[in-house]
């Protein structure tokens, strides 16, 4: 039942008249089919005003659609007829996010959330393609497809949850999402603008009943602010240093939900928050990505020696924390240091709590060597490597009672199953344990409830890695000298078609064109500790390098040899690339 009090009804085809229908397969048929025209008859009636421009071709990327927003607007429409046909598909509330990310202002793009706030499922990203590319006179061919394939019942009401970003181009292209819902007869429900993992969470708590937590913004501060609270009751003596951090809000949409939740946890923690929005442009030269890939501070930041400070991307689902030493010298915790801190952390509670759960961090390509050699031979983690791209972190960490996922450029949560989470509530509400076990208990308990499981959070992340700063009484020197880092880079290279450039051995590895991965290690070879591979993006024309050596010398002459070997052999458009020095 769709009982939210709050949902806009924005249009609902009635069903005809079963009055003369003998059975009831036959009415509900002719319910079906009646109900069908009708919703039809609207989606072309608005569909007109939503045209596709002939001979655009996008493809659903990565993470969804991503271009020049001018672009969008046939998308929008498209996704929200998609995301109805979803939910009558799967009988649940789908989600719509309005967001580009980290990328420049100018652009935007649009995913969809399946029920339990996950990415929608690889087959539906398909559709998605299709539906983008259909001409305007193929759409309802195309639509009628989708619905045979999937054989859904037209009758049922779909309902889709729609959330935007900061971007100035954002409301009126998540209306035509919310147009495109309406003209299947949908319901659907404006949360106007939220951070992506928000709009996540939202979709999700509404398919489990309330049971993940409530619907709404509010509800979602009050859960996550709580159990920091809870977990900061075990962290003694904190120094008013510790309580403090400077965050970089990207000039985007985590800035404006950041000031909405200070508030909740002033008391322990005191945010001065930079790149608000009021006066940067979202994304430029700020934001954990630009942090991430210059490897420098972002501008619009004081940043005093030695301070903690964390950088969001535009739509708040991806942080790095870093500072700068005495000597001026930039350090990054990326996502690879986050996955460190907490993973020990979860480690050492369930040590503690002497509960036997088989935890693991699943990373890509991209994290750092140091690291994975920390986890797996210092810590004695599981280490799994997956492909780029979030949903294949999450479906791999799902395998696992606790499952520590992120990407080197900071996205990426925890996942608990449902047993393990059975687990620590029934030990927490043993009275038989000692003290050890019951405030690690307690601990583990609350950790799960900052964390957003559905997606990777950079709200949620920065209230967890805050409160285990805290509880361990750890500064961020201490937490960054965990393991060094292998000097790295990334570089991109422009080619004809990147599809010439495939991949196996989760990206690590090229299989074509042919030879091309001999000619990568041999020049690996020449470099002590390297490692270097390429990949064709997601959602950028172009091919992708990284490498690491033991010096940054070593791995700039490296990453800029591939990228000629890229250049040479994959078909490279425009100048050779040029040596970084
Ligand atoms: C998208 C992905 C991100 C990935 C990036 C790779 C999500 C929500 N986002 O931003 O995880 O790291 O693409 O981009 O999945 P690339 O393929 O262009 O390198
Ligand atoms: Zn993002």
């Amino acid at each position: 039942m769709w009982t939210d009090p709050y949902i806009k009804l924005m249009h609902k085809t009635e069903a005809t008249s079963t009055a003369d229908c003998r059975s009831r397969k036959y009415r509900c048929q002719r319910r079906n089919s009646a109900n069908m025209s009708d919703q039809f008859a609207e989606v072309n009636k608005h569909s007109s005003q939503h045209p596709k421009p002939p001979g655009l071709v996008l493809q659903y990327g990565t993470a969804g659609f991503r271009t020049n927003a001018k672009l969008l607007d046939h998308i929008m429409f498209r996704m929200g007829l998609l995301a109805a046909l979803r939910s009558k598909k799967t009988q649940a509330t789908i989600g719509v996010m309005v967001t580009a990310s980290h990328n420049p202002e100018e652009d935007n793009g649009v995913k969809l959330v399946d029920p339990m706030g996950e990415m929608v499922t690889p087959s539906w990203e398909g559709y998605a393609t299709l539906l983008a590319n259909a001409e305007n006179e193929d759409l309802l061919a195309a639509l009628k497809d989708v619905i045979a394939k999937e054989e859904i019942n037209m009758s049922y009401e779909a309902k889709v949850f729609v959330g935007r970003d900061t971007r100035s181009s954002s409301a009126a292209l998540s209306q035509a999402v919310l147009e495109g819902v309406s003209s299947f007869g949908g319901l659907s429900k404006d949360y106007g603008l939220v951070t992506t993992p928000q709009l996540h969470y939202m979709v999700c708590c509404q398919n489990t009943q309330g049971k993940y937590g409530e619907a709404s913004v509010e509800g979602y501060y009050n859960k996550l602010c709580q159990a920091f609270l809870k977990l900061l009751k075990h962290a003694s003596n904190c120094t008013d240093d510790q309580k403090h951090l400077s965050l970089d809000g990207a000039n985007g949409i985590g800035a404006l939900k950041v000031r909405e939740m200070e508030h909740n946890v002033a008391k322990e923690l005191q945010i001065s928050l930079h790149n608000d929005g009021s006066t940067g442009k979202l994304n430029h030269q700020c934001g954990a990505d630009f942090v991430k890939v210059q490897q420098k501070a972002p501008t619009g930041c004081e940043i005093k020696a030695g301070e903690r400070c964390c950088s969001f991307d535009g739509d708040a689902d991806r942080i790095v924390y870093y500072y700068s030493d005495s000597e001026g010298q930039f350090h990054l915790l990326d996502g690879d240091k986050i996955a460190t801190l907490i993973s020990t952390y979860l480690k050492e509670l369930l040590i503690q709590a002497g509960l036997n759960l088989n935890m693991a961090v699943v990373q890509t390509a991209y994290a750092n060597g140091s690291s994975t050699r920390y986890l797996e031979e210092t810590m004695k983690l599981t280490v799994r490597c997956t492909k780029t791209g979030v949903k294949h972190l999450h479906h791999v960490a799902q395998e696992f009672d606790i499952g520590v996922y992120f990407e080197a450029n900071g996205h990426g949560t925890v996942l608990f199953s449902k047993s393990a989470e059975d687990k620590v509530q029934k030990l927490f509400d043993n009275p038989n344990n000692d003290d050890e076990m019951k405030r690690a208990a307690h601990l583990l308990l609350n950790t799960i409830h900052v964390v957003n499981q559905t997606v990777g959070d950079a709200l949620s992340d920065m209230l967890l890695i805050e409160a285990i700063l805290a509880i361990k009484g750890m500064t961020v020197q201490q937490w960054d000298a965990i393991y060094t880092d292998l000097p790295n880079r990334q570089l991109k290279v422009k080619v004809a078609d990147r599809r010439v450039i495939d991949t196996t051995d989760a990206e690590r590895r090229a299989v074509t064109p042919a030879g091309f991965q001999d000619s990568i290690d041999a020049l690996v070879k020449k470099y002590p500790m390297a490692r270097s591979f390429v990949r064709p993006s997601g959602t950028e024309d172009v091919v992708r390098v990284y490498a690491e050596a033991d010096t940054q010398e070593n791995a700039d002459a490296l990453a800029h040899e591939v990228s000629l070997a890229v250049y040479r052999l994959a078909g490279g458009v425009g100048d050779e690339p040029k040596p970084l020095h």
